[in-house]
C-alpha cells in the first residue's frame, strides 16, 4: 500500500480577506460567495468600554459557546473573532440576553467594516475614494511666502497649484494660518484677505476644487463664497462652534482633524495611555459635533492629525494603527507630509522628507486611509500607486 501524500500547508494572508477570496476561486466558488466567505473569517478585535458586570459575564458565556476569545477588567471587554462570529451581537434578534446595548454601535462598525464609504460628497461635487486621492497643499501664509506682496502671493499659489494638479492632485488645500506648533493665531480679516483672493483665482482657472484650511466661521464663509467646496478644520469643531452651521448651510465638504488644545499649546497635550483609541474616541466626538451642527454625514472625512498634540513614538503607533480610525465609519484622510516625526526616523531635514512622507501614505493607505494631504505630489503619486495597485476593488 503506497503512503498517502503528506496534507499541504499554506499560510493564507490574514490582513486582507483578499487571500481567502482568491483560494475560494481558485477552487470553483463564484465571487460572490467567496468574498462574503473571505470577510466572514476575517479576524477582527474590538474593544468595548463602559459594560456593566453582567455585560462582562454575559459576554464571557458567550464568548465559551461562540469559539471568541474575551478579555475583560473593570469596565472593559475586548473581542477577539471571525467577523462572522460577531455578527450575532450586532443582531437584535440574535443577540443572548443581557447583551443588547451592544448592538448599535457594533452594527454600525462592522457595517462599515463589510461596506466602506466609496465615495465623498463635497460642494458641488463628489470624490471617488475607491483609489488613493490626493490632496495639494497652497499655503498662503507670510512664512511660506517671504516677500508676501499680494500679486506674488497669487501668482506663486497658482504655479505651485498647477504644478500640484498636473501631478494628480483631486483636492487643493488653501490655507492662511500656519498651525505649526507654537504659532501665534491670525485675525479672520487678514486670514480672509490671504485666502479669498487665491481660492477665486484657482476656481476661475478650473484648478479646483478647493478645499480652505481655517478654524474660523468667519473665514470658512468668505472661502466657500469664493468658490471653496471643501472645509478643512484643524480644530475639530472645537475652536468655532459655529463652523459646523457654516459648511452644513453651504452643503459643502468638511475634514474633521484631531488635535487637543491649540497649536500653542498642543504640544504639552500629548498624553495618551493608548493613542490609537483615544484619538479615535476625540475624533468621533469630534465629528458627532459636525454631524449634530448640520453637516451631512456623507459630507464628512475624518483625519488623525498626524504631528499635533502627538511626539514622534505616537504618531508611530496612531499610523500603524490606523484601521481603528477607520472603524469609526468616515473615509479617513491623512496629512504626514513633512512632519517632524518622519525627520525623528529617517535624520532627513523638512526640505528632504517628501520620500519618507510617500512611504507614511502607501502604509497609511494599506490600513484604510484614501486621502493624503501633501506638499509635493509627485513621489507620493507613485508610491500610493504602487500601494493602490496591491488593493482589489471591490
Ligand atoms: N497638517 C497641517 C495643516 N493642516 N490639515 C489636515 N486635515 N491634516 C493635517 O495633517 C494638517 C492639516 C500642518 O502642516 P503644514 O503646516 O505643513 O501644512
Amino acid at each position: 500500500m503506497s503512503a498517502r501524500p503528506t496534507v499541504k500547508v499554506t499560510a493564507l494572508a490574514a490582513h486582507t480577506p483578499e487571500a481567502v477570496r482568491a483560494a475560494l476561486a481558485a477552487r470553483g466558488w463564484d465571487a460572490q460567495p467567496a468574498w462574503f466567505a473571505a470577510t466572514g473569517v476575517q479576524a477582527l478585535v474590538v474593544l468595548l468600554d463602559e459594560v456593566t458586570e453582567a455585560e462582562r459575564e454575559g459576554l464571557v458565556r458567550w464568548g465559551a459557546k461562540a469559539g471568541a476569545d474575551v478579555l475583560t477588567g473593570e469596565g472593559w471587554a475586548l473581542v477577539g473573532a471571525p467577523a462572522s462570529r460577531l455578527a450575532p451581537l450586532a443582531r437584535p434578534d440574535r443577540l443572548p440576553p443581557g447583551l443588547e446595548r451592544l448592538a448599535p454601535q457594533l452594527g454600525h462598525f462592522l457595517a462599515s467594516y463589510a461596506d466602506p464609504p466609496r465615495r465623498w460628497e463635497i460642494g458641488g461635487a463628489a470624490l471617488n475614494l475607491d483609489h488613493p486621492v490626493l490632496i495639494g497643499i497652497v499655503n498662503v501664509t507670510p512664512d511660506s511666502f517671504s516677500d508676501g506682496g499680494r500679486f506674488a502671493t497669487l501668482d506663486r499659489a497658482v504655479a505651485q497649484a498647477e504644478r500640484l494638479v498636473a501631478d494628480g492632485c483631486e483636492l487643493l488645500d488653501v490655507g492662511g494660518e500656519s498651525t505649526r506648533p507654537g504659532a501665534a493665531p491670525v485675525p479672520a480679516e487678514e486670514e480672509v484677505g490671504r485666502v479669498a483672493p487665491v481660492i477665486e483665482q484657482l476656481v476661475r482657472r478650473g484648478l479646483g476644487p478647493v478645499s480652505v484650511d481655517t478654524r474660523k466661521a468667519a473665514v470658512a464663509r468668505a472661502a466657500l463664497a469664493a468658490g471653496a467646496a471643501v472645509v478643512n478644520d484643524v480644530s475639530g469643531l472645537a475652536f468655532d462652534a459655529a463652523l459646523a452651521g457654516v459648511v452644513g448651510a453651504a452643503q459643502a465638504g468638511m475634514i474633521v482633524m484631531h488635535m487637543r488644545g491649540t497649536p500653542d499649546t498642543m504640544e504639552s497635550l500629548a498624553v495618551y495611555r493608548h493613542v490609537a483609541a483615544e484619538v479615535a474616541a476625540e475624533l468621533g466626538a469630534a465629528a458627532a459635533r459636525a454631524e449634530s451642527g448640520g453637516v451631512a454625514r456623507e459630507r464628512i472625512v475624518v483625519d488623525p492629525g498626524f504631528g499635533f498634540a502627538k511626539t514622534p513614538e505616537q504618531n508611530f503607533r496612531l499610523l500603524d494603527e490606523l484601521a481603528t480610525v477607520v472603524g469609526l465609519g468616515y473615509p479617513v484622510a491623512v496629512g504626514p507630509s513633512r512632519k517632524r516625526f518622519l525627520g525623528a526616523a529617517t535624520g532627513r531635514p523638512v526640505e528632504d522628507r517628501d520620500r519618507a512622507t510617500a512611504v507614511a501614505c502607501a502604509l497609511a493607505w494599506e490600513r484604510g486611509a484614501r486621502l493624503f494631504r501633501v506638499h509635493d505630489a509627485g513621489v507620493a503619486r507613485e508610491a500610493l500607486r504602487v500601494a493602490g495597485a496591491t488593493t482589489s476593488p471591490n
